[in-house]
């Protein structure tokens, strides 16, 4: 025999979790369903592998842009990410020296990136065919790829 005490509690327990939960997935999603936070920005993880213009202009419609790293916290949260996620082989960067040769520019603005974790020895420009940037998760740093590669991608707005 329950009680109407008892069923009130339930109904106020119920209640409350309910507005919880409610709150919780507010406060997750405040970026938009699919996107993960940190620190202040929003981010996007491909589940699948394409080539540097698909990354980009995937990124364009969903009113963000190709992930620029700048600081050494945002790389070390990018990198887990990929660990923990289907990005294993790593991601691709908003960088690229298509433009001009040695020159690794921010897609977005033409500017020199201001925080850089090149993996020794790169960018190489390996045959002469490396032109777009990405993250490497094997190395934990930064390498140029042909823009052909297919690889994931990750988007931000910040
Ligand atoms: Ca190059
Ligand atoms: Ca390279």
């Amino acid at each position: 025999m329950v009680s109407s005490q008892t069923l009130k509690m339930k109904t106020l327990l119920v209640l409350f979790i309910g507005v919880f939960a409610m709150h919780e997935s507010v406060t997750a999603h405040h970026c938009g369903i699919g996107w993960t936070s940190f620190e202040k920005n929003c981010y996007y993880f491909s589940t699948s592998a394409v080539n540097f213009k698909d990354a980009m202009v995937a990124c364009d419609k969903l009113g963000s842009s190709l992930l620029l790293i700048e600081n050494s916290r945002e790389e070390k949260w990018i990198d887990l990410q990929c660990r923990l996620r289907e990005c294993l082989h790593g991601v691709w960067l908003g960088l690229s020296d298509v433009q001009r040769e040695g020159y690794m520019v921010a897609i977005s603005d033409r500017r020199t990136p201001s925080y850089v974790n090149w993996i020794k020895g790169e960018p190489n420009n390996r045959a002469g065919i490396e032109h777009c940037a990405m993250y490497w998760t094997a190395h934990r740093g930064w390498n140029d790829s042909p823009c052909s590669t297919k690889i994931n991608f990750a988007c931000t707005k910040k």
